[in-house]
């Protein structure tokens, strides 16, 4: 075999792998951890647009670090947590979207506690906060997610 034709095909197989690597299996589920100070969570397998977990707990007064993994494989998704319920959330995802893309649909607002930024399908991002006891909420500001229900609940005790 001539050697050119041999260190293309070497090259296409380091692709393949870096590929397959990279993608992994679409459909196998992120861990997730749903209580302590080390978080993490993705998104639903049944539909993507929704969180894998819809009720978290977290230490209050204690650093706590959270990763959020889109694995959806195919949609933009963000991790935002705001000080409050339903109302709070809804109001704050209005004001998201109001910003734009180039905000990264994150609005100037109180009670936007913390966020990753948006992610591409197959990124991940970490966030760390430290907070009193209390309610909050945690959803996704891209336009059209909130609404078909990507939110959910941290409890901080
Ligand atoms: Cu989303």
């Amino acid at each position: 075999m001539h050697r050119s034709v041999r260190y293309w095909i070497t090259g296409v197989v380091a692709v393949c792998i870096l590929v397959l690597a990279a993608c992994g299996n679409p459909s196998e589920p992120m861990p997730i951890v749903d209580s302590g100070p080390e978080l993490s969570l993705g998104v639903s397998t049944e539909d993507s647009s929704w969180f894998n977990t819809e009720t978290m707990t977290a230490p209050a007064e204690q650093e706590v670090s959270l990763t959020f993994h889109n694995d959806s494989g195919l949609l933009r998704h963000n991790w935002v947590l705001v000080d409050g319920g339903d109302d709070v959330a809804t109001a704050v995802n209005a004001a998201g979207i109001e910003a734009g893309p180039a905000a990264e649909y994150l609005p100037e607002s109180e009670q936007l506690v913390v966020a990753t930024q948006l992610l591409d399908p197959g990124e991940s991002a970490t966030v760390t906060f430290t907070l009193p006891p209390g309610t909050y909420t945690f959803i996704c500001t891209f336009p059209g997610h909130y609404d078909q229900g990507m939110k959910g609940t941290l409890t901080v005790e």
